[in-house]
């Protein structure tokens, strides 16, 4: 009996929050895994130095290449020598508030890395290499109706990552079209975990609290406490990518868990369950959070984190996935505060 080959995938952004879920998934899966890093001044594997050997930059199913999604001709070249069956491009300028500072080099990176790497497909016509963007729920933007959101609803971003995840996506539907690439989009929703990245608000919030609570830091100041969003688990985001290149033809696809809390509920479930008394006292920015027992303010607002136009909802109706992917959210929002607080308290 001949040896059945392994599955080549090459993970753009493979040192970021979802790399490193996807990354351990597919080893799992007994894929062999490419992924590409960029250089950076100071160490930036940290989310997955456990999978390989950092000195060889390898181990036995697992290869890290130097690479930039801005740089056309790295990525080309990556692509050519690794081949992939699958490429999972994941690489972003990844923060709505910061695109707002710096939005000439998010379109670079976020819309136009999209597209380098699908030129890079078509250019060596790479048949049978497959393409998953990850697309985001940013795109929605400014929402007319507080429902479910899903693969019909219209797009209108309001930030510069937002318009660059359009183009992203437009692009990679086109290439599909014109091409005929096994071209996808996953259209996530907010997915947190304890390895998210500590300027996202979720994570803000519970290395906030758990700090507080352990009296190394005074208060949390955060902005907009009234935004709803659909935050799931990333680990379980991760199955959703690998699923939509499973499929039997490439496809768009809503992956969220169409429930929504605001940030203000988000903090009340992580005081709660550290046991942190809190009450809410003023409006506007003079909002505050006070430890209800001795009357300090553990939580309050600055302008500086508000942006110049909010996305105010989301909520995203995974029924399409669901049904044909049979894919469906396994961890609760309990359960993912949980892990994030749990993973918080053991550093301490
Ligand atoms: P993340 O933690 O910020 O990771 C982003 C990754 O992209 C990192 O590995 C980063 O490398 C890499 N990267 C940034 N610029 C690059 C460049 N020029 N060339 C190559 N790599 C580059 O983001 P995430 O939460 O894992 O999200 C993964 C993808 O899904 C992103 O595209 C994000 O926009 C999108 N998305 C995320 C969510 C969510 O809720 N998490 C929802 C929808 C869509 P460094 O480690 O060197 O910074
Ligand atoms: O903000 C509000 C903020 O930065 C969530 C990215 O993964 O998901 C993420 O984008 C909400 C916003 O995520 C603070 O105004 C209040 O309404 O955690 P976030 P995001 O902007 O939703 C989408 C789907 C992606 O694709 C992105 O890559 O929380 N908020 N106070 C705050 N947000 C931050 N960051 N910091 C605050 O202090």
């Amino acid at each position: 009996m001949g040896k059945i080959r392994k599955k080549i995938a090459l993970i753009f952004g493979i040192t970021g929050q979802d790399g490193s879920y996807l990354s351990e998934l597919l080893l799992k899966k007994n894929y062999i895994i490419h992924g590409v890093k960029r250089r950076s001044s100071s160490a930036n594997t940290e989310r997955i130095d456990h999978l390989f050997d950092s000195l060889n930059f390898s181990n036995k199913n697992f290869f890290i290449h130097y690479g930039d999604i801005s740089d056309g001709t790295s990525t080309l070249n990556i692509i050519n020598k690794v081949k992939p069956d699958e490429i999972y491009n994941l690489a972003a300028q990844s923060h709505v508030r910061v695109s707002f500072d710096v939005p000439e080099y998010t379109a670079d990176v976020t819309a136009l890395g999209a597209l380098r790497i699908l030129e890079s497909i078509r250019i060596l016509n790479l048949k049978k290499t497959k393409y998953y963007q990850a697309s985001s729920s940013e795109m929605y933007g400014l929402v007319k109706k507080k429902k479910s959101l899903n693969e019909k609803t219209p797009f209108h971003p309001r930030s510069v990552y937002g318009i660059s995840k359009v183009f992203a996506f437009n692009a990679t539907v086109h290439y599909r079209e014109a091409y005929n690439i096994f071209a996808c989009n996953g259209i996530l929703f907010n997915h947190e975990s304890p390895r998210r990245g500590p300027t996202f608000v979720t994570k803000k919030i519970v290395q906030g609290l758990v700090r507080i609570q352990k009296g190394l830091q005074n208060k949390l100041t955060l902005g907009n406490l009234y935004a709803v969003r659909d935050w799931g688990h990333a680990k379980d985001y991760a199955i959703s990518m690998w699923k939509i290149l499973q499929y039997k033809k490439p496809d768009d696809w809503v992956i969220a868990t169409n429930k929504d809390q605001t940030v203000k509920k988000f903090i009340d479930l992580v005081a709660k369950k550290l046991n942190i008394p809190l009450k809410w006292r003023g409006k506007g920015i003079n909002e505050k959070g006070i430890n209800k027992i001795n009357g300090k303010v553990i939580v309050d607002l600055d302008k500086k984190f508000l942006r110049p136009s909010e996305v105010d909802f989301l909520k995203g109706d995974f029924s399409k996935a669901k049904k044909h992917l049979k894919w469906s959210p396994g961890i609760s929002t309990d359960q993912l505060i949980d892990d994030m607080i749990n993973e918080e308290l053991s550093i301490y």
